[in-house]
């Protein structure tokens, strides 16, 4: 009589052995299948005399059956297995406070911000919103506003200049969002009514400046646009940008190429304590530049001086936030520190509006 049981060992050991469903399926073909051992000792019965024939069979379907119980009892331990190892692998716990979503992270930079919040003012007014390319040529940024080819503000030191081109042409970093306006008054009929919001450039760095700021100017172009409105705009203006009832203003002479008369408008405030308030006190803060638009920047932009008149003013967007909203230092704005923006941020769906409330 054959002796099964070094063959029996070694697959109820393989058995055990198996570490997952595949590996015991593995186990489960070597011996039970077509060209399994178990199987192979079957066939090989039928060359046996019918005696022991008879015994090797009964020992031989023995073992199978060992096998297959055995294989049984390991599949389902292994499925059982796998089914806590799931269950621990996807436990929930609902206690958990909810994550927190990057709509509730992320802030508005604050000149983004008070952009938006010049944007809700103006439109209020009956303003559409223009913008222009950052690279200008030097007639739209510096001859068609009627500065001489001498004036310091062509120098050097102020302005950025790129490479000439293949032309000779030398373009510029444009150094006031006017640039805009020019294009405005040359593609549109008036009346035109725009503010041009955007980034510009100067060659100067230190406490109180960057070398890329911020600017909104705003341009009015009727045939009757006169000074009155542009006070009235810009007392409107200040009222809603600072949120107060009322502010005083002082206008006072001043020289710019593209406007004339031109003037620089302070707003009345008080300092205590180091805090910056409006509406109040009898300090005073220069904001902004103003006046009418010079006649030869009319007829630079196609317009006739004798039909058309006009007035613009130009104000800083960075000094404007910084005043509204209490931020010190300038050349925080451009550090892209995370700490500084979660503090002076914004909240991204805040919109600012007149009705809801141009800061809360
Ligand atoms: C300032 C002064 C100002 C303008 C900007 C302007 C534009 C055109 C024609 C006439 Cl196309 N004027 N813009 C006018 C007066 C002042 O800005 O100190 N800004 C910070």
């Amino acid at each position: 009589m054959s002796d099964f049981s070094s063959l029996e060992q070694e697959t109820l050991a393989a058995i055990d052995a198996a570490a997952d469903e595949t590996a015991l399926e593995a186990v489960r073909i070597a011996a039970l299948g077509k060209k399994g051992t178990i199987s192979a000792l079957l066939s090989g019965l039928g060359k046996l005399p019918p005696e022991a024939r008879k015994e090797q069979g009964a020992a031989i379907n023995l073992l199978k059956e060992k096998v297959t119980a055995a294989l049984a009892l390991r599949r389902a331990g292994l499925k059982e297995a796998a089914l806590q190892a799931r269950l621990a692998a996807e436990t929930l716990d609902v206690t958990l406070p909810a994550r927190v979503s990057p709509l509730d992270l992320g802030r508005l930079h604050p000149i983004s911000q008070v952009t938006d919040e010049l944007a809700a003012i103006f439109a209020e007014m009956g303003f559409s919103i223009a913008e222009g390319p950052d690279i200008e040529t030097d007639d739209y940024n510096f001859g068609k506003l009627n500065f001489p080819p001498d004036h310091p503000a062509r120098d050097m030191h102020d302005t950025f200049f790129l490479a000439a081109g293949a032309s000779g042409e030398r373009k510029v970093l444009r150094t006031h969002t006017s640039p805009v306006q020019v294009r405005t008054m040359l593609t549109q009929k008036p009346p035109i009514r725009v503010i041009c919001p955007g980034r510009t450039y100067r060659c100067d760095s230190d406490q109180t400046h960057t070398p890329m700021f911020h600017q909104v100017e705003g341009l009015v172009i009727d045939k009757q646009a006169n000074l009155g409105h542009l006070k009235w705009i810009l007392q409107e203006f200040c009222k809603a940008f600072f949120e107060v009832a009322d502010v005083k203003m002082r206008f006072r002479p001043s020289f710019f190429p593209f406007t004339e008369p031109s003037m620089e408008v302070d707003i009345q405030c008080s300092r205590k304590g180091g805090e910056i308030r409006f509406g109040e006190g009898e300090d005073w803060l220069e904001i902004l530049g103003c006046g009418m638009v010079h006649p030869n920047v009319l007829r630079n932009c196609g317009l006739d001086p004798d039909v058309y008149q006009g007035f613009a003013w130009g104000i800083g967007i960075d000094r404007i936030a910084m005043l509204k909203y209490g931020m010190p230092d300038l050349r925080a704005f451009f550090e892209a520190d995370i700490r500084w923006l979660t503090h002076y941020g914004f909240r991204p769906f805040d919109v600012p509006t007149l009705l809801s409330g141009l800061s809360n």
